[in-house]
């Protein structure tokens, strides 16, 4: 073949693959509106009997040099592309997405607004212990004007020999100092089950780190008209964190609070990692409010208060840490918790620093 016969096939070659080009991208678009379709009337993306009926008719009408083998699969090749492609246009407008919902979501709890620009706190035990306790730290709180009380009455811990928290006992305990003292009470729930019974007790459902990706109590408190802090889990990606919040979202619950607190990684210096721009990702990303648990992704008293700066600085909505009459008797996160004074002097430098942001 002479050097002009080769170049005169490639340049066949090259509109040919234009034309292709030009066919795959009007496909495209078809594919697109078809995903449009599907996602108005629920219905399952992949649909391998279409699939099927399109290699059928294909195959009927080929004569060509390909084998057969090779023509069903590189229309399986599209058929995937397709799926993708549909695929990206749904995570564009999941519900909890900014694309979906530009303005901020303000999440009311009893009258106390999160996401709505002021920065807040949230503050409290690790877990409910006793009535005592708990109004003693309580009482710290209204010193400081705040209204959110955080408290453990069921205690996911990594030992089934620790303390696992006082279950409804301590969640009465959290109602009655709360109504007391008109705070607003936050704690986390574990199982789906348990999710009617805390709506008498609780302002606020918190899923915690090992239960982010614990579907059905993300379908469950999804249904209920109560806020939900969710917490990131120990190793989720961002994205996985984002789409358990939709699972919330899904069922008609647009009262969520997202809650960076730290992240599993190499480093042992700290109980976890703090992904403190996990914050602003999530605020461009999502239109929920974002807390940081200082206490938990650190697991240092000593680190409470710069990683709450950091927090604040960043944007986070509110600021969660874990506050105990007497640390070192704790029954749980005895190494992290402040004591009352403590508490204090962490609120004062943090009201000081807030005010130098502004
Ligand atoms: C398409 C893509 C994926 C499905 O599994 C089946 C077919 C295709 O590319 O032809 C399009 C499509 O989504 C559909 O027809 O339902
Ligand atoms: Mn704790």
């Amino acid at each position: 073949m002479s050097e002009n016969q080769l170049a005169k096939l490639r340049e066949q070659v090259d509109q040919i693959n234009l034309q292709i080009l030009e066919l795959l991208n009007e496909r495209g678009k078809i594919v697109q509106a078809i995903g449009e379709e599907k996602k108005k009337h629920g219905t399952n993306r992949f649909d391998p009997v279409r699939e099927r009926e399109s290699l059928d008719l294909l195959l009927k009408n080929y004569d060509g040099p390909y084998t057969e083998a090779t023509i069903k699969h590189l229309f399986k090749q599209i058929f995937k592309a397709s799926l993708e492609l549909q695929k990206i246009d749904y995570e564009k407008t999941l519900l909890v997405s900014r694309k979906a919902h530009p303005e901020n979501t303000v999440v009311n709890i009893n009258g106390e607004t999160v996401g709505d620009g002021v920065q807040r706190f949230v503050m409290g035990p690790c877990a409910v212990e006793s009535y005592e306790q708990v109004r003693e730290v309580a009482l710290a709180l209204k010193e400081h004007g705040l209204t959110l009380m955080r408290g453990g009455a069921y205690k996911p811990r990594t030992s089934p020999y620790d303390f696992q928290g006082l279950g409804v006992e301590g969640l009465k305990i959290l109602r009655q100092v709360a109504d007391e003292l008109e705070l607003s009470v936050i704690t986390e729930i574990v199982t789906p089950q348990d999710v009617e019974l805390a709506l008498d007790y609780v302002d606020v459902i918190q899923v915690g780190a090992r239960n982010m990706q614990n579907f059905e109590l993300l379908k469950t408190v999804g249904t209920v008209k109560k806020p939900v802090l969710l917490k990131r889990g120990l190793s989720a990606t961002i994205s996985e964190f984002i789409n358990a919040a939709e699972y919330i979202m899904a069922g008609g619950n647009d009262q969520i609070i997202l809650c960076e607190r730290g992240i599993r990684t190499y480093e042992r210096a700290t109980r976890n990692t703090l992904d403190i721009s996990a914050v602003p990702i999530l605020k461009k990303e999502t239109h929920l409010p974002v807390a940081v648990d200082v206490t938990h992704s650190t697991g240092r008293r000593d680190l409470l208060l710069p990683t709450a700066k950091a927090a604040l600085a960043i944007g986070a909505d509110l600021v969660m840490a874990e506050v105990h009459p007497d640390p070192a008797v704790a029954l749980s996160d005895s190494l992290q918790q402040m004591d009352i004074p403590q508490f204090h002097d962490f609120m004062n430098e943090l009201n000081a620093f807030k005010e130098r942001l502004v």
